[in-house]
């Protein structure tokens, strides 16, 4: 995983320091790409330890088409706490517009059982797309996540947007865009679930595994995790692991954590860094 620490040094180099969104400040770049072979094992961050089970459940949420953080919470898992309203409401965030999109025609668009549908029965075909995108359920930008929710509308834009994927060779490979990529907190969890979700989906077609390829538009480390980053840039690079999945479910939406095993992991400890909210 050298690649992530060049991204990281990169922007650290030739970044431009600018200001955002949250108040917090970010140094940026526009427009990088990377890539990991998934046969040389489970793209999960070496230099600092990440805790795979909020990625795994975050992402089986996802597949559930959930939109509540309840399910979160009953894992332990907190990441999307703050934009939540107090029921745990989201609005359409991902699970929705992955499970039923909703069309002007009053049709419900399942793209994960089109995608399944497609891989198994075109796998040639180039139109192997999951979109986040919906643009008539993004917020309103005057107001708060929580009274976005409440509207209907999603807390939160999709920042990991538009999955593509391609099966050549007997192998499944994957291309995510990103918008915009908090490259310290979020982009190792983004790297982690798009290589899970590559797994799983391989696993339900009968292939094997080939690359992911993640494409970022806005490119950041905020200013409050310089040290962090600096810190994580001295640490050696230390041997992926394999991630095992322990039963073949008989769909891609019946995985639970519990199938999933990390073997082999070795991180350097976990380095802590605040969330820009
Ligand atoms: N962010 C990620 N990856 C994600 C996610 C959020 O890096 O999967 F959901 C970060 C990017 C950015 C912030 O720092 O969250 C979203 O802010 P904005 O919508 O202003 O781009």
């Amino acid at each position: 995983m050298k690649t992530y620490l060049d991204l990281l040094s990169d922007v650290m180099e030739s970044g431009v320091d600018k200001g955002d969104r949250t108040g917090t400040g970010t140094r940026s770049v526009f427009g990088r790409q990377v890539r990991y072979d998934l046969t040389e094992g489970f793209p999960l961050l070496t230099t600092k330890k990440l805790h795979f089970k909020s990625i795994a459940i975050e992402l089986l949420w996802f597949l559930r088409g959930d939109t509540n953080t309840k399910f979160l919470k009953e894992n332990g898992v907190s990441i999307w706490d703050e934009w939540a309203l107090e029921d745990g409401e989201l609005g359409p965030v991902y699970g929705a517009q992955w499970r039923a999109w909703q069309g002007p025609d009053g049709k419900s668009y399942d793209q994960v059982q089109a995608l399944m549908d497609g891989l198994k029965n075109n796998p040639n075909s180039r139109r192997h797309i999951i979109s986040g995108w919906n643009v008539s359920a993004l917020p309103d930008e005057t107001m708060t996540p929580q009274e976005n929710a409440a509207a209907g509308r999603m807390a939160l834009p999709p920042c990991h947007a538009f999955y593509q994927f391609y099966v050549g060779g007997g192998r499944l490979s994957a291309s995510l865009y990103i918008r915009s990529n908090d490259l310290f907190l979020g982009n190792p969890y983004n790297t982690a679930s798009l290589g899970l979700l590559t797994h799983m989906l391989a696993q339900q077609c009968d292939l094997d595994v080939g690359e992911i390829v993640i494409s970022i538009g806005d490119a950041h480390i905020y200013s409050n995790h310089f040290e962090q980053v600096k810190m994580q840039l001295t640490r050696e690079v230390r041997s992926l692991p394999q991630l095992k999945i322990k039963r073949r479910p008989d769909s891609i939406f019946e995985y639970g954590f519990d199938d999933f095993e990390i073997v082999g992991y070795d991180p350097h400890p976990h380095i802590r860094a605040p969330i820009a909210v």
